[in-house]
């Protein structure tokens, strides 16, 4: 298993939502602009089962369900992003989960269309960022 770069790194995926609406490169760009680098990235598609698995700490919420089904139901972008004070500067820049409360200019305010189809995905902190990373990449898939 990879180990992150502690406080540097976090982990991101580009929702089915904004795949579908073709706003795979505005974000890329948007991420790149705030500072970001692309470690590690793929183009890929969640079983229903591994969507399960990855969001499985929401198991007992009512929206789980939902979320799974969501979560599976068309292509992701999935990527390593490096930064100082990663996670947190990644939290911010995407905006609260729901974008009608999310800040003016962030990728949620202006890709997400709701609370579940929020655009984008960020680690929460430090270690579900080292999880999160692991769950989608070898380590020879992440290039510092
Ligand atoms: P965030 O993604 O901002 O960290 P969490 O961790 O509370 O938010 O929720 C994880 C994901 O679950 C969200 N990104 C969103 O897609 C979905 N979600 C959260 N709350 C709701 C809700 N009330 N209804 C539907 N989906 C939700």
């Amino acid at each position: 298993m990879s180990k992150l770069k502690a406080g540097k790194r976090t982990f991101t995926m580009i929702k089915p939502d904004a795949v579908a609406a073709g706003n795979i490169g505005a974000i890329l760009k948007d991420i790149n602009a705030a500072g970001f680098k692309i470690v590690a990235m793929k183009y890929t598609k969640l079983s229903a089962a591994k969507a399960g698995e990855f969001y499985a700490v929401h198991k007992e919420r009512p929206f789980y369900g939902e979320l799974v089904a969501f979560m599976s139901s068309g292509p992701i972008v999935a990527a390593v992003l490096e930064k100082e004070n990663a996670v947190a500067d990644f939290r911010t820049l995407i905006g609260a989960t729901n974008p009608a409360n999310a800040a003016a200019g962030t990728l949620r305010a202006k890709y997400a269309k709701s609370m579940g189809e929020n655009a984008v995905h960020g680690s929460d902190s430090d270690e579900n960022a080292a999880i999160e990373a692991a769950f989608h990449f070898a380590g020879t898939e992440m290039f510092a």
